[in-house]
């Protein structure tokens, strides 16, 4: 029976070595969630990094084993491949090039040779357990030739490709020295997933100008073989925000932290630490909001999450001190005995930490100077049932095209960001909770089961159009 291989750079599980023994920790990321119920039926079969760099051959074959019993399949990096692959092309070429930082890309041969060497390990490790008629479904910018070198070796299969970050516009994605080379990686699949219209329409921009395909309502015809590019929004599983951020535990939390602050309004910040979501800016606007509305003194609490992110980059450790220094000034001049204006925890926390800042806070503060889609801000208004609560949201970020009942904001603009901070802390409740249940509304229908849905209905179609298209 043909099955379905879903492939990204990390698996959906973190590998830790304790005391000489393997332990399996699962990942709460949403696309692990979403996929959950899909890898682990029949012989479906995750493949990815286990995130441990494992050298001794024989411990690589008994994560093997272990693996499997899961429907999961390891590829191992060495420390090289990591530093080569991982935090370099992919994390200083691509990563800024494709959030228009291109002023931080490093152009770089060797990291690039890395690059297209990991892509054919994953292209290779795939082979050993595909059949030709399987599905492949591969993951994001980490893995961006891997679909045409699939393709080359199993013709036939059907192959999706699925980007979380954005696709930037012709004019920034020309810059790369492998542009030519990156695209003729992306159109070996079959169906070709972004979150947003706007990605989708810059891909088609640059494989229209790099490669010459043009292209008519999403198909590209390629002579021999066409395939298809369309825009998914990534939802979250919503009922399990909804239900954590109701349970006994959370509430229990929620109650701890407010007796901590209390009179106070709370505004939240969470992401991972990274320069495309803002947080010095996000940082400068609250100061400039304190320094406008003294009235909030003592009466506003910026609770912001830093969540520690590729730290062996260098732009990422000197991102690092940048926040630091910021959160020390802004404090340092306005803290009172009785009051600190910023909250800062640069941590990671168990989901129902994160659940009770979801439902104590009363704005979300999700500035982004760009973001693929943002998953914090949808798990926000997952958390709230019929709690009041404001969501200000960067338009820079693709959930902006959804969630038009958020304040949408430039966050370039720093006095939009403070009037929007004005606008939220003196919203009338009614109104607060009349946008917030539209939301909920969209994001419940819209979950991850139904893009996980969407998508795999999607890429059956484009194999029926292609043979009938074959065969006309
Ligand atoms: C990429 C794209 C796109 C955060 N802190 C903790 C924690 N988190 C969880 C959040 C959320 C996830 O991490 C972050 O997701 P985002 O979507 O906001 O951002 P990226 O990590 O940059 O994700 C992005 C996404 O892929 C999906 O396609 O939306 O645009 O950049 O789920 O809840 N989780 C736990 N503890 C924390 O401290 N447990």
């Amino acid at each position: 029976m043909a099955k379905l291989i879903i492939v990204s750079n990390r698996l959906p599980v973190k590998l830790q070595e304790k005391e000489g023994k393997m332990t399996y920790k699962p990942s709460e990321g949403g696309l692990a969630t979403g996929l959950g119920s899909i890898y682990k039926k029949d012989d479906n079969l995750w493949i990815g990094w286990p995130g441990m760099v494992v050298e001794n051959p024989e411990k690589q074959q008994q994560i093997a084993v272990d693996l499997h019993d899961e429907n999961m399949h390891p590829v191992f990096l060495t420390e090289t491949e990591i530093r080569e692959f991982y935090e370099g092309f992919s994390n200083e070429t691509l990563w800024p090039t494709f959030h228009y930082f291109s002023q931080y890309a490093v152009y770089d041969q060797q990291l690039w040779e890395t690059y297209v060497a990991v892509n054919q390990k994953y292209c290779d490790v795939i082979l050993e357990q595909a059949e030709p008629e399987d599905t492949i479904w591969i993951h994001d910018y980490q893995l961006l030739l891997l679909a045409s070198m699939l393709r080359e070796r199993l013709p036939d299969a059907t192959i999706g490709f699925f980007l979380h970050i954005p696709f930037p516009s012709y004019e920034v994605f020309r810059l790369l020295p492998w542009r030519k080379e990156i695209l003729d990686g992306m159109v070996g699949a079959d169906l070709v997933g972004f979150h947003t219209y706007d990605d989708m329409r810059h891909f088609l921009s640059s494989v229209n100008r790099i490669l010459g395909h043009g292209s008519m309502h999403g198909w590209i015809n390629m002579g021999s073989r066409s395939l298809l590019v369309d825009s998914f929004p990534m939802g979250i599983d919503y009922d399990k925000y909804a239900e954590i951020a109701d349970s006994d535990e959370v509430k229990k939390r929620e109650k701890v932290y407010r007796n901590n602050l209390s009179d106070q309004k709370i505004v939240l910040s969470i992401d991972r630490l990274d320069y495309s979501k803002g947080i010095p800016q996000r940082l400068r606007a609250f100061e400039l909001f304190l320094e406008q509305y003294p009235e909030f003194h003592e009466k506003v609490t910026l609770v912001m999450l830093v969540v520690p992110s590729r730290d062996a980059v260098e732009k990422y450790k000197e991102l690092k001190e940048e926040v630091d220094e910021l959160v020390g000034r802004i404090n340092g001049r306005y803290s009172r005995i009785t009051w600190n204006p910023i909250q800062y925890f640069y941590r990671s926390y168990p989901i129902e930490t994160l659940s009770a800042f979801y439902r104590m806070a009363d704005v979300a503060l999700v500035t982004p100077m760009r973001d693929g889609m943002n998953l914090v801000c949808k798990e926000y208004v997952a958390s709230k049932h019929n709690d009041p609560g404001v969501l200000i949201l960067s338009e820079m970020a693709g959930a902006s095209k959804e969630l038009s009942e958020a304040i949408l904001i430039n966050p370039n603009d720093i006095n939009q960001v403070v009037a929007s901070m004005h606008k939220a802390l003196t919203m009338p409740e009614e109104e607060q909770k009349a946008c917030m249940s539209r939301m909920q509304e969209s994001l419940k229908r819209y979950n991850i089961h139904h893009w996980v849905g969407i998508y795999m209905d999607r890429l059956n179609y484009v194999k029926i159009k292609q043979m009938s298209m074959a065969t006309s």
